[in-house]
């Protein structure tokens, strides 16, 4: 977008299921970008969501790939990345925490903390993201408030201060008490949730009038809360110490405006970034920006490639020459777009906090940086522990060119990792992943986006160890080991069991074996 309004970028994260995708369309829907919300909410007849594009997606109901949409708001640019919430996927996820200012964090309300959401909370501590936590599908019965309040400060240590606080307890939503001014923000249903739901604000008289116990039992225990020092404070929040948190209900657009204006309000700018050299680059220094995403297949008619590029600081101009660090070679970019979901715009300007997509730039990776100025190159962004392997083939030998072609584009957007040994050849990679329904991605692709169909064969192995051309060499002769090249170079040795990388570096203390960051559930 082409105006200096400033930016909200942040992610959308969860266990799977928790809303985000419903949740992300219901802010688009509200901040008016769409006018009726493409999920028909009725089961079996759910239309995919805005975020959700991909065939497989729209088949499982689940969000196997994150998405990026920008949009206005009020005076703000808001830049919003959906999630998949399942673990096979935690990759993307993590790629996207590391191009965003903070994170909204969706609890449903009948679960609780369920182990992908504890574990994605963990990251965000790690990398002082700050957290906003909504409560989703208060439209259904589910935990008591205070319990869910509970639940966050016992086992994520981040201390709740709710911002909203509901008035009916979890399958009675009737609206939510605004702790800062007291009032009743009082919800009304739409048919199928596809439109705006109108709200209507009232005085606490008002809300006693009409709400009678219901209400006052909200305000009892918004005293309680306040009695116990669970209000918002701003710089605690951002140090990372506590999460202010919302009621929704994402489904029915319930306390949708309520979060756009705390992301307005609260949510973190963009800030400046370190570098890998230990410097630091600030948002008004000269353009750079960072590749955490590239994906292609978004439109079955244009084989277009697009790599997802967080503005870190300065002004974007399309047609821009920039410098792309790992190369160090100039890059044109003539093809910027502005993304929402599967749509693309071209844009003219951009800044930082702005989530922009190159068309068709082939030389970009994800972690690339590119810049203008002075040499600056962001920090790299994580790669996992594989834990399941398969060898790869094209099932007609006919359409290998095809083929090499599908399997480059899988390997360069990280759907999984591409591993090479001049033993098993070009014909038979074999791929490596943090859990298998990445294997079913690539199976799907590779069938119908890149036409060669593929079969891939499981090997019994589930762990890699980080190695080098010395190990390699050492570990050639070794039996229960296997070497094999990533195409950054990297070597990885795979093994059977934990028990076979115990006995192997026993038996070669001196050579290189190094875990990997976990990554899986
Ligand atoms: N009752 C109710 N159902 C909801 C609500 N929000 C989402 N759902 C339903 O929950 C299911 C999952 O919603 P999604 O938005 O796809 O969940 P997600 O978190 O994006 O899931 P993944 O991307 O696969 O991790 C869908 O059937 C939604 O209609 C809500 O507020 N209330
Ligand atoms: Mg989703």
């Amino acid at each position: 977008m082409s105006d200096s309004r400033p930016r909200r970028t942040f992610a959308v994260i969860s266990h799977p299921d928790a809303g985000k995708s419903t949740l992300t369309e219901a802010l688009a829907l509200h901040a008016q970008v769409i006018t009726e919300a493409g999920a028909v909410h009725g089961k079996g007849n759910r239309r995919a969501t805005v975020s959700d594009w991909m065939d497989m997606e729209k088949a499982r109901g689940i969000s196997i790939t994150s998405a990026a949409l920008q949009f206005e708001y009020g005076d703000h640019v808001i830049n919003l990345v959906d999630t998949p919430g399942h673990s096979d996927f935690s990759e993307d996820t993590y790629r996207v925490l590391s191009a965003v200012d903070s994170a909204v964090m969706l609890v449903d309300a009948g679960k609780g903390l369920e182990p992908q959401t504890l574990k994605l909370f963990r990251v965000c501590a790690l990398r002082g993201i700050p957290v906003i936590t909504v409560i989703n599908k208060w439209d259904r019965p589910g935990l008591p408030a205070l319990e869910l309040m509970d639940l966050i400060e016992k086992q994520i240590g981040l201390r709740p201060t709710p911002l909203t606080w509901p008035v009916g307890e979890a399958g009675d939503f009737r609206g939510v008490l605004e702790r800062r001014s007291g009032d009743f923000i009082q919800y009304t249903r739409t048919a199928g949730g596809a439109t705006r739901a109108p709200e209507r604000r009232m005085s606490p008289d008002e809300a006693v009038a009409g709400e009678g116990d219901v209400w006052e039992l909200a305000v009892e225990e918004h005293e309680l809360l306040a009695a116990d020092g669970a209000d918002h404070d701003q710089e605690r929040f951002l140090a990372g110490e506590t999460t202010p948190v919302m009621f929704a209900s994402a489904l029915q657009n319930f306390g949708v405006a309520q979060l756009l204006d705390l992301l307005l309000d609260l949510a973190p700018p963009p800030r400046a970034t370190p570098s890998v050299d230990g410097g630091v680059r600030e948002v008004d220094d000269e353009f750079s920006a960072f590749v955490f995403k590239v994906q292609s297949g978004m439109n079955a008619a244009h084989r277009d490639r697009l790599a997802y590029a967080r503005v870190v600081s300065g002004t974007f101009d399309r047609g821009m020459v920039v410098t792309h660090a790992a190369s160090g070679r100039p890059f044109a970019t003539k093809y910027a777009q502005a993304v929402f979901g599967r749509e693309l715009s071209s844009i003219d300007q951009a800044l930082p906090g702005d989530i922009i997509g190159l068309v068709n730039a082939q030389a970009l990776r994800v972690g690339d940086t590119i810049y203008v100025g002075d040499r600056v190159e962001y920090p790299p962004v994580p790669t996992f522990a594989p834990e399941h392997f398969a060898t790869c083939t094209a099932a007609d030998i006919g359409r290998y060119k095809q083929f090499r072609k599908g399997i480059e584009q899988i390997d360069q957007e990280g759907v999984v990792q591409v591993l090479r040994s001049d033993l098993r050849g070009d014909q038979s990679p074999v791929l490596a992943a943090v859990g298998t329904l990445q294997f079913e991605v690539v199976e799907e692709r590779m069938a119908n986006e890149f036409n060669s169909p593929i079969r891939l064969s499981r090997l019994d192995y589930s762990q890699a160890r980080r190695t080098d051309a010395e190990g390699a060499a050492v570990l050639a002769g070794v039996r229960g080991v296997e070497v094999l090249q990533r195409s950054d170079g990297t070597h990885l040795a795979l093994f059977v069991d934990k028990w076979r990388v115990t006995a192997t570096t026993r038996d070669h203390p001196d050579i290189m074996l190094e875990a990997l960051p976990a990554g899986g559930a």
